[in-house]
C-alpha cells in the first residue's frame, strides 16, 4: 500500500510542485481526494495492484505535503524522475492529465506549477526577453503599443500591408496578424509576408523609428517551422504563435528551431481552463510554462476591470489579469520577475483595450508591458492611423503625468478617441 499523504515533506532541488485548488466529491475529504490526485497523476490508479513494487513505491512516488481545508488547496511534489527531461507535453500529461476528469473531485484546478532547476535546462527558455525586445525596438523604456489588423481574417495582402503601414506611421511599434489568420485562399501567408514587411521598411524610413511585423505562423509543426524561416528570410523579425492551440510541443519546435526570430506568444482557447476559477488551470501555470519552454512575450489579459460607463459603444474587456500577476508587494509584474536565471518576458495586454484606458494599464503593469488595440486602433472615427496617434498620445500622456482628459484638449485624435469610448482614470 503506498502512503501518498506526508504532511511537512519538505520538497527539495528534485521535486517539481504542484499547486491544486481542489474540491472533494461527496464522501471524500479532502486528503482522500489529494491521495487520488497523487496516484493518478504518477504511479497508480483507483484500486492496489498487484504488480506495485517496492522501489517503484519509495522511489516514484509524490508527496502530498501540504492540505489546506480552508482554501482547499493542495500541495504535492513529484519527482522529477517522473519525467521526461525536455518533455512538457508529458509533464501535462501527468500533473493536468487523466486528475482533471475524476470522480474524486467535483472541480480541480491547478494553480501554479514550481519546476526544479534542473527541469527547467532540459527547455532552452526566452532567446529575447524584455531586454533583446528593447534592444531590437529601440525602445528604452516605455511601455511597447501595439495593434492587430482588423478585420480579424478577410482582407487581402494588399489590403493587410495597408492597414499595418498606417498603424506603423501613425506611431505604433508593432503590428500582429489576429489569431485566426495563418494563410487563407484570400490571404496566402507567403504573400502576406512580402508585402506587408515591404511596407514595414517603408514606414521604417519614414518614421525613422524600428516597426516589427508579428505573422501568425500556427499551423502543424512542419509547416510552421517552413513559415518562420520564410518570414526570417524575408527580413522578418517576430512570428507570434497560438500556443494552446499549437500545443506545448508545436511551441518547443518552434523555440527549438532557433531560428532567431522574437517569439510572441498569443493565448487563443485559453478561456477553457482559466476562466472557471474552480476548474482548469491558471493563467499563471501556462504562462510560466511558456516562459520555460522559452517565449518572449505572452498574452496575459487586461488587469483594468471591466469597463463602468464610458460613452459608445464599449467592448467588455476580456478576464481580467489573474491577481497573482501583479503581486501586492511589487510593481513588477510576475512575468518580469527573477524565475530560475530564465530573462524576464513581456507581458501583453490586449483585448477591448483603447487609448482611453492606458493610463490605468500602465498604473498596473508598469513599463514592461505591450499593450495591443485591435478595435481600439481601427475603431477610431478618423481611421487606422489617427487610432495609432491616439494611442501613443495616450502614452506619452501618462509618461508626461498630465491627465488623459487635459492632454486631449491640445490632441485631437486623442479626443476624439475619447469621446468615442471614454476613459478610465
Ligand atoms: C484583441 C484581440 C486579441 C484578444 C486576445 C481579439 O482585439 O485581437 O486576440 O484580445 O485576448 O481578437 O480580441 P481587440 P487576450 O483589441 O479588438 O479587442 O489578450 O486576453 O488573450
Ligand atoms: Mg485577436
Amino acid at each position: 500500500m503506498v502512503e501518498y499523504l506526508d504532511i511537512g515533506y519538505e520538497y527539495g532541488s528534485n521535486d517539481l510542485v504542484a499547486e491544486y485548488y481542489a474540491e472533494p466529491a461527496k464522501g471524500l475529504t479532502l486528503e482522500k481526494a489529494a491521495e487520488h490526485l497523487a496516484k493518478e497523476s504518477s504511479i497508480g490508479t483507483w484500486t492496489d495492484i498487484s504488480t506495485m513494487n517496492e522501489r517503484i513505491a519509495t522511489k516514484l512516488k509524490p508527496h502530498i505535503f501540504e492540505v489546506d481545508k480552508k482554501k482547499n488547496i493542495v500541495k504535492i511534489a513529484y519527482p522529477s524522475e517522473l519525467f521526461e527531461n525536455g518533455n512538457m507535453a508529458q509533464v501535462y500529461s501527468a500533473i493536468a492529465g487523466n486528475i482533471f476528469g475524476m470522480n474524486a473531485v467535483k472541480n480541480l484546478r491547478l494553480e501554479d506549477i514550481d519546476f526544479p532547476i534542473k527541469m527547467i535546462k532540459g527547455f532552452k527558455g526566452p532567446k529575447f526577453g524584455i531586454r533583446g525586445v528593447r534592444k531590437l525596438l529601440k525602445v528604452k523604456d516605455r511601455p511597447l503599443a501595439g495593434t492587430i489588423v482588423k478585420p480579424k481574417v478577410g482582407l487581402n495582402p494588399s489590403q493587410h500591408a495597408k492597414v499595418a503601414y498606417n498603424a506603423w506611421v501613425g506611431g505604433l511599434d508593432i503590428v500582429k496578424d489576429d489569431e485566426n489568420l495563418t494563410s487563407m485562399k484570400f490571404n496566402k501567408f507567403e504573400e502576406r509576408i512580402i508585402k506587408t514587411l515591404e511596407l514595414r521598411d517603408r514606414a521604417e524610413s519614414e518614421t525613422g523609428e524600428r516597426k516589427m511585423y508579428m505573422p501568425n505562423v500556427t499551423a502543424e509543426t512542419q509547416t510552421m517551422l517552413k513559415r518562420a524561416e520564410f518570414v526570417k528570410e524575408h527580413g522578418g523579425e517576430y512570428v507570434m504563435i497560438d500556443i494552446l492551440t499549437a500545443g506545448w510541443s508545436g511551441l518547443q519546435s518552434l523555440r527549438e528551431a532557433d531560428l532567431g526570430l522574437v517569439i510572441h506568444a498569443h493565448r487563443a482557447m485559453h478561456g477553457a481552463l482559466t476562466r472557471n476559477e474552480r476548474h482548469g488551470i491558471s493563467m499563471i501555470a501556462l504562462a510560466k510554462t511558456a516562459r520555460i519552454i522559452g517565449v518572449d512575450q505572452i498574452h496575459i489579459g487586461t488587469a483594468v476591470g471591466k469597463m463602468h460607463g464610458g460613452t459608445g459603444e464599449v467592448k467588455m474587456l476580456e478576464i481580467e489579469v489573474e491577481e497573482k500577476f501583479v503581486p501586492e508587494n511589487d510593481n513588477q509584474h510576475i512575468l518580469e520577475q527573477e524565475y530560475a536565471n530564465l530573462k524576464p518576458v513581456f507581458a501583453v495586454a490586449s483585448g477591448g483595450l483603447h487609448p482611453g484606458l492606458t493610463a490605468p494599464l500602465m498604473d498596473i503593469l508598469g513599463k514592461n508591458v505591450i499593450m495591443q488595440y485591435g478595435g481600439g486602433c481601427h475603431g477610431h472615427p478618423e481611421g487606422t492611423r489617427a487610432g495609432a496617434v491616439a494611442i501613443r498620445q495616450s502614452i506619452d500622456a501618462k509618461i508626461k503625468g498630465i491627465d488623459v482628459k487635459t492632454y486631449a484638449r491640445t490632441h485631437k485624435e486623442l479626443a476624439f478617441a475619447l469621446k468615442k469610448w471614454g476613459y478610465k482614470k
